[in-house]
């Protein structure tokens, strides 16, 4: 038997319905907040079972305690993963003898890899389900020739997971068996429908600036609505954490209108504070004052309309990704 252990979110629940089809009789754990990087050598010292773990990152703040349990796992462990890899599992986890490492540089390869390690012929809507799960991370390195649905499926799933990440994986598992995933077309649109629009903002061609205070649960979705509803590839915003006290500024890119490489622009912006970075998403947090937070914000938004964005670059990386999947498909499709 076999254990998956899957991250609880979209990409993880994706991931693991794919998973779980390839191999029906495995066991799945996914679940916030077990399934994550600080939980994971924990779940490991309670399984006794051969595992598969997918897309749960390496635990930054103790990476040596993190290889220390994979490699004191008594059973054979698969890995796929996408997250940047402190420079230590980078050496070790490859070279485990009970580890079979696939560490990718996309959500997608992630969620991908599993059926070519197994040599499971994919069907076209577990292919779809694979591309949502990538959408859900809002995978930049392939955009995958993403459609405005595959967002909203993805704006779908997202909310089927956060009502709980076992029925998600069944109902996605359901959906395809009756190749019926369309209907999650329409359940994103009204997820997508529901986020409030902030009517205070000003924008640029690169850039949108919302000015009034947003929730920290909602900010980085509202500002991507705001990027999908104006056109614009970037979103900035502050906000108030009324747990904390604290103000916040977020940062998003919106992966499907253009890709440019956030490590440097996020370098320019020469930002002081506690910063949380995502591929596509910056956020300060722990500010003391609305008036800094705006500030702050204001300073990312001069910034970044400056810069000089080739609006070319997301239609060239598409048409290059389009034939690779489609290869892919034709190769691996039932
Ligand atoms: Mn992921």
């Amino acid at each position: 038997m076999t254990t998956i252990i899957a991250h609880f979110d979209g990409h993880g629940v994706c991931s693991a319905t794919i998973l779980k089809r390839i191999l029906p009789k495995a066991k799945v754990i996914c679940e916030f907040p077990k399934t994550s990087p600080e939980g994971l050598p924990d779940i490991l010292k309670t399984v006794d079972d051969d595992v598969i773990i997918v897309d749960i990152a390496v635990n930054v703040k103790d990476p040596e305690g993190f290889v220390e349990a994979l490699k004191d796992f008594k059973h054979k462990i698969i890995y796929f993963d996408e997250h940047d890899w402190p420079e230590i599992a980078k050496k070790v986890i490859p070279v485990l003898p009970n580890v079979t490492a696939y560490h990718t540089n996309s959500s997608y390869f992630t969620s991908l890899l599993p059926a070519i390690h197994f040599a499971y012929r994919l069907s076209r809507e577990e292919f779809k389900v694979i591309k949502i799960g990538a959408v859900c991370d809002r995978d930049s390195l392939i955009p995958l020739a993403v459609t405005s649905n595959d967002i909203y499926m993805a704006y779908a799933v997202d909310k089927m997971v956060r009502e709980g990440t076992y029925t998600a994986i069944d109902r996605l598992n359901e959906l395809i068996d009756k190749k019926k995933l369309d209907v999650l077309i329409e359940e994103g649109k009204n997820v997508f429908r529901e986020l409030p629009v902030p009517s205070r903002y000003v924008r640029t061609k690169n850039i949108i600036f919302v000015r009034e205070l947003l929730l920290p649960q909602w900010a980085s979705k509202v500002l991507e609505k705001m990027t999908i509803l104006t056109d614009v590839p970037f979103a900035v915003g502050y906000g108030y954490n009324e747990r904390f006290r604290q103000y916040f500024v977020t940062l998003i890119q919106n992966a499907y209108k253009q890709i440019i490489n956030t490590d440097y622009l996020f370098s320019l912006l020469e930002l002081k504070g506690t910063i949380i970075k995502r591929k596509n998403f910056l956020q300060i947090i722990g500010i003391d004052t609305e008036k800094e937070a705006y500030h702050t914000a204001n300073r990312i938004y001069t910034m970044v309309s400056r810069l000089s964005v080739r609006e070319s670059t997301l239609d060239e990386i598409n048409a290059k990704i389009d034939t690779i999947i489609s290869m892919l498909e034709s190769a691996l499709r039932k």
